[in-house]
């Protein structure tokens, strides 16, 4: 098994090169044109470059459910089969708020929504629709190097029900008034009228070390009010096991991962 996941880490990233022995394999390196920050890992006898970041969204996702692999969605909680990308909605409680396929199939999330990746940021905005390169999120990832980081950081992509995904879409999180369960026992609500979504409590703090970690990887900067509610929400769920195993896991695949994690 170890020996699949070497040669599957070597085919994913092997772009690159090797390096004579005496160089410090530790040694991290940001280059300044592409904004990419390079590592060096040490297989045997080898020592290799890797790019810290997955250099597409469909490797990210791969990643995602083949090494990070949590076995939970993020919203419901519901056992994962990462493999099928299916999970048993019965034995969790799920029920579809529209019988539709989505409702079905687990998905890659954005914590932070690819679209609040360009708003939250300070400098340039990217989300602009364009003929040579389609919608306004795939102009981003064309031609802007830091969204292209940040949409595909590991530490940001966790796995969610379809539906829950497209239900949330670009809505922020917040507190909503009421319990309504539009999910069966699922506790995740999203309110058209006020534009939030609202985790449940267990991932509330989780879901706020991710925002602080993706403000300073990617120049990001949130409202006074989201912030201090991230602040109670960080405070009201501290880091659990799962959460560092997590992170553990994403340091060996991209060479960085959540500060407000491991610390
Ligand atoms: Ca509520
Ligand atoms: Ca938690």
């Amino acid at each position: 098994m170890a020996l699949v996941r070497v040669l599957f880490f070597i085919i994913c990233f092997m772009p690159t090169l090797s390096i004579a022995q005496d160089e410090d394999p530790d040694f991290d390196y940001l280059e300044p044109e592409t904004g990419i920050l390079w590592t060096w890992k040490r297989f045997g006898e080898n020592i290799f470059r890797q790019a810290a970041h997955p250099e597409s969204y469909e490797q990210a996702k791969r990643l995602m459910y083949n090494d990070v692999q949590d076995a939970q969605s993020l919203y419901c909680g519901c056992t994962l089969d990462l493999a099928s990308r299916k999970f048993d909605a019965s034995a969790c409680g799920y029920v579809p708020r529209n019988d539709n396929a989505r409702a079905k199939r687990v998905e890659a999330e954005h914590v932070v929504p690819a679209y609040w990746l360009d708003k939250f940021h300070l400098g340039q905005s990217c989300w602009i629709k364009a003929p040579e390169c389609g919608d306004a999120r795939n102009c981003c990832l064309a031609k802007d190097a830091r969204f292209r980081d940040a949409h595909n950081d590991l530490v940001n992509l966790v796995p969610a029900i379809g539906e829950l995904n497209a239900d949330r879409s670009n809505l922020l999180y917040g507190e909503i008034a009421g319990e309504a369960r539009q999910y069966g026992m699922c506790d995740f609500e999203v309110d058209g009228t006020t534009s939030l979504s609202e985790p449940r409590p267990d991932i509330r703090g989780d879901v706020a070390r991710i925002y602080f970690y993706m403000a300073d990887q990617y120049a990001l900067s949130y409202p006074a009010n989201v912030k201090s509610m991230l602040e109670a929400w960080n405070a009201a769920d501290p880091v659990s096991v799962v959460e560092k195993e997590r992170n553990e896991r994403i340091l060996a695949l991209q060479g960085h991962a959540n500060k407000y994690v491991s610390e």
